[in-house]
Protein backbone atom coordinates (compact mmCIF):
# COMPACT_ATOMS: atom_id res chain seq x y z
CA UNK A 1 0.00 0.00 0.00
CA UNK A 2 2.08 2.84 -1.17
CA UNK A 3 0.17 5.70 -2.04
CA UNK A 4 1.12 9.17 -2.98
CA UNK A 5 -0.45 12.44 -2.11
CA UNK A 6 0.83 16.09 -1.74
CA UNK A 7 2.06 16.75 1.62
CA UNK A 8 1.13 20.32 3.94
CA UNK A 9 3.99 21.13 5.89
CA UNK A 10 5.07 23.68 8.31
CA UNK A 11 6.59 25.38 5.01
CA UNK A 12 5.70 28.17 3.80
CA UNK A 13 2.18 27.28 1.06
CA UNK A 14 3.89 26.80 -2.44
CA UNK A 15 1.23 27.20 -5.80
CA UNK A 16 2.83 25.00 -7.25
CA UNK A 17 0.33 22.42 -8.29
CA UNK A 18 1.34 18.59 -6.77
CA UNK A 19 -0.25 15.43 -8.26
CA UNK A 20 -0.79 12.02 -6.85
CA UNK A 21 0.92 8.85 -7.70
CA UNK A 22 0.11 5.26 -6.28
CA UNK A 23 2.32 1.86 -6.35
CA UNK A 24 -0.78 -0.01 -5.42
CA UNK A 25 -3.03 -2.41 -7.70
CA UNK A 26 -5.86 -0.41 -6.77
CA UNK A 27 -4.29 2.81 -6.91
CA UNK A 28 -6.75 5.84 -8.08
CA UNK A 29 -3.68 7.43 -9.88
CA UNK A 30 -0.63 6.59 -11.17
CA UNK A 31 2.11 7.42 -13.54
CA UNK A 32 1.82 11.38 -12.16
CA UNK A 33 4.60 12.97 -10.07
CA UNK A 34 3.87 14.99 -7.03
CA UNK A 35 6.04 16.26 -4.64
CA UNK A 36 6.10 17.39 -0.94
CA UNK A 37 6.34 20.87 -0.45
CA UNK A 38 9.80 21.00 0.98
CA UNK A 39 11.51 19.47 -1.06
CA UNK A 40 12.36 17.09 1.66
CA UNK A 41 11.29 13.81 3.10
CA UNK A 42 8.38 14.14 5.93
CA UNK A 43 7.93 11.78 8.76
CA UNK A 44 4.42 11.94 10.12
CA UNK A 45 4.97 10.95 13.95
CA UNK A 46 4.31 12.20 17.36
CA UNK A 47 7.11 11.61 20.87
CA UNK A 48 4.47 9.58 22.53
CA UNK A 49 4.28 7.05 19.21
CA UNK A 50 6.58 3.77 20.11
CA UNK A 51 6.03 2.97 16.84
CA UNK A 52 7.52 5.71 14.85
CA UNK A 53 10.20 6.25 17.75
CA UNK A 54 11.90 3.17 15.75
CA UNK A 55 12.28 5.36 12.28
CA UNK A 56 13.10 8.22 14.55
CA UNK A 57 16.23 6.19 16.23
CA UNK A 58 17.36 5.18 12.84
CA UNK A 59 16.70 9.03 10.94
CA UNK A 60 19.11 10.25 14.42
CA UNK A 61 22.08 7.20 14.08
CA UNK A 62 22.12 7.90 10.45
CA UNK A 63 22.08 11.42 10.74
CA UNK A 64 19.11 11.77 8.19
CA UNK A 65 17.67 14.77 10.56
CA UNK A 66 18.34 17.07 7.60
CA UNK A 67 16.67 14.76 4.82
CA UNK A 68 13.71 14.07 7.16
CA UNK A 69 11.22 16.57 8.75
CA UNK A 70 9.36 15.12 11.53
CA UNK A 71 5.98 16.64 11.80
CA UNK A 72 2.88 15.93 13.72
CA UNK A 73 -0.13 14.12 11.58
CA UNK A 74 -1.91 17.10 13.31
CA UNK A 75 -0.07 19.87 10.44
CA UNK A 76 -2.83 18.11 7.97
CA UNK A 77 -5.35 17.77 10.28
CA UNK A 78 -5.32 14.41 11.99
CA UNK A 79 -4.92 10.93 11.44
CA UNK A 80 -8.13 10.38 10.43
CA UNK A 81 -8.70 13.95 8.10
CA UNK A 82 -8.56 13.37 4.52
CA UNK A 83 -5.84 14.24 3.30
CA UNK A 84 -3.86 11.70 6.01
CA UNK A 85 -6.23 8.82 4.82
CA UNK A 86 -5.81 9.64 1.59
CA UNK A 87 -2.07 8.85 2.22
CA UNK A 88 -2.30 6.29 4.69
CA UNK A 89 -6.16 4.60 4.34
CA UNK A 90 -5.45 3.21 7.34
CA UNK A 91 -5.37 6.18 9.42
CA UNK A 92 -1.95 5.36 11.58
CA UNK A 93 1.21 6.52 12.27
CA UNK A 94 3.89 6.78 11.68
CA UNK A 95 4.15 7.10 7.61
CA UNK A 96 7.01 8.38 5.92
CA UNK A 97 6.49 10.61 2.42
CA UNK A 98 9.07 10.87 0.07
CA UNK A 99 10.35 13.71 -1.84
CA UNK A 100 8.28 13.08 -4.87
CA UNK A 101 5.25 11.97 -2.93
CA UNK A 102 5.00 8.18 -2.03
CA UNK A 103 4.00 7.66 1.20
CA UNK A 104 5.71 4.60 2.97
CA UNK A 105 3.68 3.61 5.90
CA UNK A 106 3.88 1.18 8.50
CA UNK A 107 7.26 1.42 10.60
CA UNK A 108 8.92 -1.35 9.96
CA UNK A 109 8.55 -0.81 6.03
CA UNK A 110 9.80 2.52 7.21
CA UNK A 111 12.98 1.47 9.18
CA UNK A 112 13.76 -0.99 6.18
CA UNK A 113 13.20 1.43 3.36
CA UNK A 114 15.67 3.94 5.00
CA UNK A 115 18.50 1.35 5.92
CA UNK A 116 18.21 0.27 1.97
CA UNK A 117 18.41 3.95 1.22
CA UNK A 118 20.77 5.18 3.08
CA UNK A 119 23.04 2.10 3.46
CA UNK A 120 26.60 4.09 3.08
CA UNK A 121 25.14 7.03 5.40
CA UNK A 122 26.41 6.23 9.27
CA UNK A 123 25.83 2.43 10.89
CA UNK A 124 24.21 0.10 8.60
CA UNK A 125 22.07 -1.26 11.28
CA UNK A 126 21.98 -4.20 10.15
CA UNK A 127 23.20 -7.79 11.53
CA UNK A 128 26.40 -9.01 9.72
CA UNK A 129 25.26 -12.42 8.72
CA UNK A 130 22.07 -13.77 7.82
CA UNK A 131 21.96 -16.14 10.80
CA UNK A 132 22.25 -12.57 13.16
CA UNK A 133 19.72 -10.75 10.45
CA UNK A 134 17.21 -13.82 10.79
CA UNK A 135 17.35 -13.32 14.99
CA UNK A 136 17.05 -9.56 14.14
CA UNK A 137 14.08 -10.25 11.68
CA UNK A 138 12.48 -12.66 14.55
CA UNK A 139 12.30 -10.16 17.46
CA UNK A 140 11.34 -7.42 15.68
CA UNK A 141 8.16 -9.93 13.93
CA UNK A 142 7.52 -11.07 17.67
CA UNK A 143 7.50 -7.95 18.76
CA UNK A 144 5.32 -6.80 15.91
CA UNK A 145 2.73 -9.46 16.03
CA UNK A 146 2.85 -10.52 19.88
CA UNK A 147 3.39 -7.11 21.57
CA UNK A 148 2.00 -4.38 19.78
CA UNK A 149 -1.18 -6.23 18.97
CA UNK A 150 -1.70 -5.83 22.56
CA UNK A 151 -0.13 -3.38 24.13
CA UNK A 152 -3.43 -1.08 24.23
CA UNK A 153 -4.19 -3.29 26.95
CA UNK A 154 -1.69 -1.05 29.27
CA UNK A 155 -3.47 1.89 28.38
CA UNK A 156 -6.56 2.17 27.00
CA UNK A 157 -10.09 1.60 27.95
CA UNK A 158 -11.53 -1.84 27.40
CA UNK A 159 -15.07 -3.23 28.78
CA UNK A 160 -13.61 -6.77 29.92
CA UNK A 161 -11.53 -6.69 32.42
CA UNK A 162 -10.59 -10.36 31.86
CA UNK A 163 -10.10 -9.17 27.81
CA UNK A 164 -7.24 -6.80 29.03
CA UNK A 165 -6.15 -9.26 31.86
CA UNK A 166 -5.10 -11.85 28.99
CA UNK A 167 -3.35 -8.93 26.98
CA UNK A 168 -1.31 -8.33 30.03
CA UNK A 169 -0.61 -11.93 29.83
CA UNK A 170 -0.16 -12.24 26.55
CA UNK A 171 2.65 -9.73 27.11
CA UNK A 172 4.51 -11.13 29.88
CA UNK A 173 4.61 -14.75 27.81
CA UNK A 174 6.37 -12.30 24.72
CA UNK A 175 8.63 -11.45 27.06
CA UNK A 176 9.55 -14.87 28.16
CA UNK A 177 10.33 -15.63 24.69
CA UNK A 178 11.91 -12.17 23.74
CA UNK A 179 14.28 -13.33 26.41
CA UNK A 180 15.23 -16.31 24.52
CA UNK A 181 15.80 -14.55 21.01
CA UNK A 182 18.37 -11.33 22.28
CA UNK A 183 22.01 -12.66 21.74
CA UNK A 184 23.37 -9.60 23.33
CA UNK A 185 24.72 -7.09 23.97
CA UNK A 186 22.17 -5.85 21.37
CA UNK A 187 19.43 -7.83 20.06
CA UNK A 188 21.07 -9.69 17.12
CA UNK A 189 24.89 -8.92 18.40
CA UNK A 190 27.58 -6.98 18.64
CA UNK A 191 25.81 -3.87 17.28
CA UNK A 192 22.83 -1.85 17.32
CA UNK A 193 20.31 -2.94 14.16
CA UNK A 194 16.62 -2.02 13.57
CA UNK A 195 15.40 -4.89 15.90
CA UNK A 196 16.98 -2.81 18.72
CA UNK A 197 15.45 0.18 17.05
CA UNK A 198 11.93 -1.46 17.43
CA UNK A 199 11.97 -2.66 20.22
CA UNK A 200 13.67 -0.24 22.32
CA UNK A 201 10.61 1.94 21.90
CA UNK A 202 8.15 -0.20 23.42
CA UNK A 203 10.37 -1.47 26.50
CA UNK A 204 9.98 2.40 27.61
CA UNK A 205 6.38 1.60 27.71
CA UNK A 206 6.60 -1.20 29.48
CA UNK A 207 8.77 -0.04 32.09
CA UNK A 208 6.45 2.79 32.31
CA UNK A 209 3.23 1.34 32.60
CA UNK A 210 3.28 -2.45 33.93
CA UNK A 211 5.04 -1.28 37.37
CA UNK A 212 2.96 1.44 37.59
CA UNK A 213 -0.60 0.61 37.18
CA UNK A 214 -0.28 -3.41 37.21
CA UNK A 215 1.92 -4.27 39.88
CA UNK A 216 4.74 -5.71 38.37
CA UNK A 217 8.23 -5.39 40.46
CA UNK A 218 10.77 -5.76 37.37
CA UNK A 219 9.80 -5.97 33.97
CA UNK A 220 13.32 -7.69 33.61
CA UNK A 221 13.05 -9.74 36.77
CA UNK A 222 14.47 -13.79 35.35
CA UNK A 223 15.41 -12.19 32.15
CA UNK A 224 19.47 -11.10 32.61
CA UNK A 225 19.38 -10.88 28.70
CA UNK A 226 16.56 -8.93 28.45
CA UNK A 227 17.87 -6.67 31.45
CA UNK A 228 21.37 -6.64 30.02
CA UNK A 229 20.16 -5.64 26.55
CA UNK A 230 18.21 -2.60 28.02
CA UNK A 231 21.14 -1.04 30.02
CA UNK A 232 23.56 -1.14 26.96
CA UNK A 233 20.61 0.73 25.01
CA UNK A 234 19.87 3.31 27.68
CA UNK A 235 24.02 3.90 27.11
CA UNK A 236 23.20 4.58 23.43
CA UNK A 237 22.37 8.91 23.20
CA UNK A 238 19.80 8.48 20.72
CA UNK A 239 17.55 5.56 22.64
CA UNK A 240 18.01 8.20 25.89
CA UNK A 241 16.24 10.89 23.40
CA UNK A 242 13.54 7.89 22.22
CA UNK A 243 13.22 7.73 25.96
CA UNK A 244 12.61 10.93 26.91
CA UNK A 245 10.14 11.96 24.14
CA UNK A 246 7.99 8.55 24.98
CA UNK A 247 8.02 9.09 28.81
CA UNK A 248 7.23 13.18 28.17
CA UNK A 249 3.95 11.79 26.67
CA UNK A 250 2.82 9.27 29.00
CA UNK A 251 4.07 11.51 31.96
CA UNK A 252 1.43 13.74 30.81
CA UNK A 253 -0.89 10.89 29.82
CA UNK A 254 -0.45 10.69 33.99
CA UNK A 255 -0.75 14.00 34.90
CA UNK A 256 -4.51 13.76 33.08
CA UNK A 257 -5.19 10.71 35.47
CA UNK A 258 -5.67 8.81 32.02
CA UNK A 259 -5.39 5.50 33.78
CA UNK A 260 -8.19 6.37 36.26
CA UNK A 261 -10.19 8.22 33.43
CA UNK A 262 -9.90 4.82 31.45
CA UNK A 263 -11.47 2.48 33.88
CA UNK A 264 -7.86 0.86 33.88
CA UNK A 265 -7.41 1.36 37.98
CA UNK A 266 -10.95 0.11 38.76
CA UNK A 267 -10.22 -2.95 36.65
CA UNK A 268 -6.77 -3.63 38.20
CA UNK A 269 -8.31 -3.26 41.47
CA UNK A 270 -9.83 -6.93 41.07
CA UNK A 271 -7.46 -9.10 41.90
CA UNK A 272 -9.33 -12.04 40.59
CA UNK A 273 -7.21 -11.36 38.16
CA UNK A 274 -3.51 -11.59 37.36
CA UNK A 275 -1.86 -8.37 36.79
CA UNK A 276 1.57 -8.81 37.68
CA UNK A 277 4.32 -11.31 36.59
N1 LIG B 1 1.73 -1.63 12.41
C1 LIG B 1 1.73 -0.20 12.44
C2 LIG B 1 1.05 0.29 13.72
C3 LIG B 1 0.81 1.76 13.69
C4 LIG B 1 0.02 2.24 14.90
O1 LIG B 1 -0.81 1.53 15.47
N2 LIG B 1 0.29 3.50 15.26
C5 LIG B 1 -0.39 4.10 16.36
C6 LIG B 1 0.53 5.06 17.08
S1 LIG B 1 1.97 4.21 17.70
C7 LIG B 1 -1.56 4.90 15.80
O2 LIG B 1 -1.44 5.51 14.76
N3 LIG B 1 -2.68 4.92 16.52
C8 LIG B 1 -3.82 5.70 16.19
C9 LIG B 1 -4.97 4.91 15.67
O3 LIG B 1 -4.84 3.70 15.49
O4 LIG B 1 -6.01 5.53 15.48
C10 LIG B 1 3.16 0.34 12.37
O5 LIG B 1 4.08 -0.38 12.82
O6 LIG B 1 3.37 1.42 11.85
Amino acid sequence: MLASRPVASNAACSNRRTKSRSLTMNAQASGAHGATRTGRMVLYDVPLSNNGARNRYIIRKKGLENEIDIVSPQTIGGLKSPEYLALNPQGKMPLLVLEDGTAIPESEVISQYLLDRFADRGPSLRAATPEARARAALATRLHDLYICSVQAAMYRRMERPEERAAQIGQIAFQLGVLEGVVQGPYIAGADPTSADAALFPTFVFLTFMLPRYFGWRDVFAGKPRLAAWWRTMQADPAAAQIMLEIEGGLEGWAASNRWQEQGILDQVANTSFKWAY
